[in-house]
C-alpha cells in the first residue's frame, strides 16, 4: 500500500501459481481518457473479469497480480486513476515510483487517440526518465466502429518510442500478453540499472564482476519495441 496516496486501495489480487516470496514489486499506472476502458483492462488482468457497465473511476486505487518474469517473482501493482480531468489524482504522487505505465486509448474514439500526445508529454514531465510505456489501443473487439487505423498508432509510437498492442479487456484478447511484455522491458531496465551501478560504485569491483558473470537476460527495448508492435497488432495486413 503506497502511504502517499490517501484514496488508494488494493482489490482482489489474482496470482499465479507463484511460490510466496516476492522478488521485485513493479508500480505500473495505467493513464488515458475517459472511457477507454483502462479499469477493464486492469480488471483483466487481475482478476479476468469484464463489467459492461463498469464506473467513472473517482480517485485512485490499485491492484496487484503476481507473476514469474525470467525466473524472478514480480508482484506487479498497478495503479488505475481517472481519465476525467476532475476526478484526477494529484499527478506527481500518482506517476511517483512508476516504472512502467499503460497509456490506453479507445480505438473507436479518434480523440482519445488524439489525445495521447497530451499524455507522452505528462508521464515525461512527471515520471522517471526510464519509465517503460506501452500504447494500448483497446476495445479491438469493436472492429467496425474502428477509428484509428492500427498503421498511424504504429507510427505514433515508433516516433516516440513506446512499445503497442491493440488489445481487448472484453475478450481478454492480448491483455496479458502486452502487460507481461511491460514487466518483462522494467525487469531489463532494472537489470540494465543494476549492471551500471555496481561499475560506477569506487569499491564495487567484486560485486560488479560478480554480476556481470551471472546470466542475466536483458531484452534488448528496440528489437521487442517494432517487432512486438507488429505481433501485437490485431491488423491483418
Ligand atoms: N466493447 C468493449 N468495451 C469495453 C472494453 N473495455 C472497456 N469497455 C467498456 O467501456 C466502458 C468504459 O470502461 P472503463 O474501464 O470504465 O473506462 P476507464 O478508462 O476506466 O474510464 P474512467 O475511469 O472514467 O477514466 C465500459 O462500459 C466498459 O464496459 C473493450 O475492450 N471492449
Ligand atoms: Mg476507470
Amino acid at each position: 500500500m503506497n502511504e502517499e496516496m490517501n484514496g488508494g486501495f488494493e482489490v482482489e489480487n489474482r496470482q499465479d501459481s507463484v511460490p510466496e516470496k516476492i522478488d521485485y514489486v513493479f508500480k505500473v499506472v495505467v493513464i488515458g481518457d475517459s472511457a477507454v476502458g483502462k479499469t477493464q483492462i486492469l480488471s483483466r488482468f487481475t482478476k479476468n473479469e469484464f463489467c459492461f457497465d463498469s464506473k467513472s473511476t473517482i480517485g485512485v486505487e490499485f491492484q496487484t497480480r503476481t507473476v514469474n518474469i525470467k525466473g524472478k517473482v514480480i508482484k506487479a501493482q498497478i495503479w488505475d486513476t481517472a481519465g476525467q480531468e476532475r476526478y484526477r489524482a494529484v499527478t506527481s504522487a500518482y506517476y511517483r515510483g512508476a516504472l512502467g505505465a499503460m497509456l490506453v486509448y479507445d480505438i473507436t474514439k479518434r480523440q482519445s487517440f488524439d489525445h495521447v500526445a497530451r499524455w507522452v508529454e505528462e508521464l515525461r514531465a512527471h515520471a522517471d526518465s526510464s519509465i517503460v510505456i506501452m500504447l494500448i489501443g483497446n476495445k479491438a473487439d469493436l472492429v467496425d466502429l474502428r477509428a484509428v487505423p492500427t498503421e498511424h498508432a504504429v507510427e505514433f509510437a515508433e516516433d516516440q518510442g513506446l512499445f503497442f498492442a491493440e488489445t481487448s479487456a472484453l475478450s481478454g484478447e492480448n491483455v496479458d500478453k502486452a502487460f507481461f511484455i511491460l514487466l518483462e522491458e522494467i525487469y531489463g531496465v532494472i537489470c540494465r540499472k543494476t549492471l551500471e551501478g555496481a561499475d560506477k560504485k569506487p569499491n564495487g569491483g567484486d560485486q560488479a564482476t560478480a554480476l556481470k558473470g551471472s546470466k542475466i537476460d536483458v531484452i534488448s527495448g528496440s528489437d521487442l519495441e517494432i517487432s512486438e508492435m507488429k505481433k501485437l497488432s490485431s491488423c491483418s495486413c
